[in-house]
């Protein structure tokens, strides 16, 4: 590998890649205007996490949970995928196979073409019901401040995995089989924290396989990895697959 050029050498990985698994997370999101979790644009008000993204949160102040999940969904009301999502789209299109493996909640990947897309953390376009449990599709609408149940009246929630809850049925097990059966795997924009979908880079090197991050910052994956790439994903990304010059 070109330790002098290590966006060469991952570009070299790259072209020679036949199938591909790409973890995603809010920084490849960040260049389209979606505010990330942790960074320096992070959090809503300054409340924490276990306020806004937890069943308890959800039981104790219903209301304030609906108004950051308004405020994000309005704001991607807003926002269209970035080259980065571009990237990956066209990725699917030149590979045998590309499979991404997203936390993020806003759907930008499918917006920008993808179609081997997993929700490890659901969908933010998505209502689910309290009560009976039926999920609605509520894309692009905006919402009243307690949205409830047009079926059974009780309070509908974001259909979204909050802290301690489980993933969808599934999701990780395609997750784990995409990244035993990838030739590279690249982790993209996500500061690797939350679990289980932080294993999953780890889970890549202990299966032999090339892994790539591209992050502006460090993360606890970057000791492993093989390249780790610092800078923007919607600049690294393209550059990666020769759609812009290779410094
Ligand atoms: C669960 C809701 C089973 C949706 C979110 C071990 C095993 C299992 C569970 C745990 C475990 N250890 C701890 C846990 C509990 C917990 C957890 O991980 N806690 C952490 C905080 C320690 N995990 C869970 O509860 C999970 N459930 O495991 O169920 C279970 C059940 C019961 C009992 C036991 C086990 C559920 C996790 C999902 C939580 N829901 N959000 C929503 O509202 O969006 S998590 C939230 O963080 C988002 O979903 C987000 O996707 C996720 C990760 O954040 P990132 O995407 O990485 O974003 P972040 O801002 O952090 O970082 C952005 C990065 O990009 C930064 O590194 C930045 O430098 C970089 N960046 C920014 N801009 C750019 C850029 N890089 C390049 N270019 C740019 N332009
Ligand atoms: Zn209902």
């Amino acid at each position: 590998m070109d330790q002098t050029n290590p966006i060469k050498a991952a570009a070299d990985w790259l072209a020679q890649a036949e199938s591909i698994a790409v973890l995603t997370g809010a920084g490849i999101s960040q260049e389209s205007g979606v505010p990330t979790f942790r960074g320096t644009d992070g959090l809503w008000k300054g409340l924490s996490f276990s306020d806004l993204a937890s069943p308890e949160g959800f039981a104790e102040k219903p209301r304030r949970v609906w108004e950051w999940y308004n405020w994000r969904r309005e704001v991607l009301r807003g926002v269209e995928p970035n080259p980065g999502h571009e990237a990956l789209a066209k990725l699917e299109r030149s590979k045998g196979f590309c499979g991404i493996i997203t936390q993020n909640v806003d759907r930008l990947h499918q917006t920008a073409g993808s179609q081997n897309v997993i929700e490890l953390h659901g969908s933010i376009w998505e209502t689910l019901c309290t009560g009976c449990e039926r999920r609605f599709d509520k894309t692009g609408e905006a919402l009243p401040e307690e949205p409830t149940c047009e079926v059974c009246g009780e309070r509908l929630r974001p259909a979204v995995v909050w802290f301690g809850e489980t993933l969808p049925t599934g999701a990780m097990e395609t997750a784990l089989a995409w990244t035993q059966q990838c030739d590279l795997f690249i982790v993209a924009g996500t500061s690797n924290v939350v679990y289980p979908a932080g294993s999953l880079a780890f889970a890549a090197k202990q299966a032999g396989k090339t892994v790539i991050e591209i992050n502006w910052d460090e993360t606890p994956a970057t000791d492993s990895v093989d390249i780790s790439l610092r800078g923007k994903t919607g600049e690294i990304l393209p550059q990666l697959l020769g759609t812009s010059a290779l410094s």
